[in-house]
């Protein structure tokens, strides 16, 4: 087949262009293989492109557009179309601050906004204005927000006071790092594992657990329940922590949220996360959505997250960093970036 034919049958370069912006990719692979007989139909991502651009002369491959696909692939994080989705971690009350100055006992008030949560996380509530401009963003693309909410039974595994400390034969004090804990799975397998023992907080159904009021809502986020217990078979209690919005620290063994699936079923490529806190769920559930989907993008900001530990929170972030996570400062330079489309 000479040259021209090959033009005239596959169609122009705008064309192809027009296919890959609407993400008919499987379209133009399919017509590349009937007509051409090229052996490399997949057209996912930039090096698939660029496979195929090998297969062609060079003079074919440009006019075709395959060229500049490539380069449109690329600048989309080498997915032919971005499918973004907000995850706001654990937005709730217990990790919030009173917002206005008062009584912090329940009962000896009857407003909440004096009220400050159990694992009150510093300078919590100056996240929401940040948040609710990705919110508004998401929002008027109709793209996805998961909202996570940590959702605790009494006999939780990262309560302090639901274990004695083997030197004081008391119950731990909250705010307990690296305790040794360990679990026997059956008569073979023990697994040992370090936790952090935390107040009670974010118990089901009480107030604490309640998303904040300074989070805007739209009615139509997805909503994510972790540190369940639930589906932990009885003989083993409330075992593990979640702090990941994915599942519990072994990927999911013990406890498993819906999150894998619906960003599967969604489409996904790329994940917003910000809430609380850095160091704990915030940083778990990004990391996680890399060990999950390793192409998805993963993007984080400053200004929409918090810390408990500044140490912790400086150690998570370069794991993230390491992983191929970005970390933007503000909303204002997420949105000036490629990022924010
Ligand atoms: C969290 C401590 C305990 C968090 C949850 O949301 O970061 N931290 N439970
Ligand atoms: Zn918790």
């Amino acid at each position: 087949m000479n040259q021209m034919n090959q033009m005239n049958q596959i169609g122009s370069g705008a064309k192809f262009i027009q296919a890959v912006r609407s993400n008919n990719l499987a379209e133009v692979a399919k017509k590349l293989t009937e007509q051409h007989g090229l052996r490399n139909p997949h057209l996912s991502n930039a090096n698939q492109v660029d496979a195929l651009t090998g297969q062609l002369p060079v003079d074919i491959a440009a006019s075709l557009g395959l060229t500049e696909m490539v380069a449109l692939l690329k600048r989309h994080g080498g997915h032919p179309k971005t499918v973004s989705a907000l995850m706001i971690v654990d937005p709730q009350n217990d990790f919030c601050e009173a917002r206005e100055p008062g009584l912090r006992k329940p009962h000896l008030t009857n407003n909440p906004s004096s009220l400050a949560g159990t694992l009150a996380v510093k300078d919590s509530n100056s996240i929401f204005p940040h948040i609710n401009r990705l919110h508004d963003s998401f929002t008027a693309k109709n793209q996805t927000i998961f909202i996570s909410q940590d959702w605790h039974p009494v006999n939780h595994v990262s309560f302090a006071r639901n274990h004695i400390d083997s030197k004081t034969g008391k119950p731990h004090n909250p705010f307990t790092f690296n305790v040794p804990l360990s679990a026997k799975l059956d008569s073979n397998t023990t697994i040992s594992f370090n936790e952090s023992l935390w107040p009670v907080h974010c118990l089901q159904g009480t107030w604490g657990a309640e998303i904040s009021p300074l989070l805007k809502r739209n009615g139509r986020e997805l909503s994510i329940k972790k540190g369940t217990g639930i589906g932990i078979e009885p003989h083993l209690g409330n075992l593990v922590d979640s702090y990941s919005a994915f599942g519990d620290r072994f990927h999911g063994l013990f406890e498993k949220s819906d999150l894998q699936k619906l960003i599967a079923e969604r489409g996904i490529n790329r994940l917003i996360v910000c809430g609380l806190a850095t160091d704990y769920c915030v940083g778990s559930t990004a990391i996680d959505a890399k060990i999950f989907f390793p192409d998805m993008d993963v993007v984080l900001i400053e200004d929409c997250m918090r810390h408990v530990n500044p140490e912790g929170a400086a150690a998570k972030k370069a794991t993230m960093r390491q992983k191929g996570l970005v970390i933007y400062n503000t909303v204002d330079e997420f949105m000036a970036s490629p990022h924010a489309n």
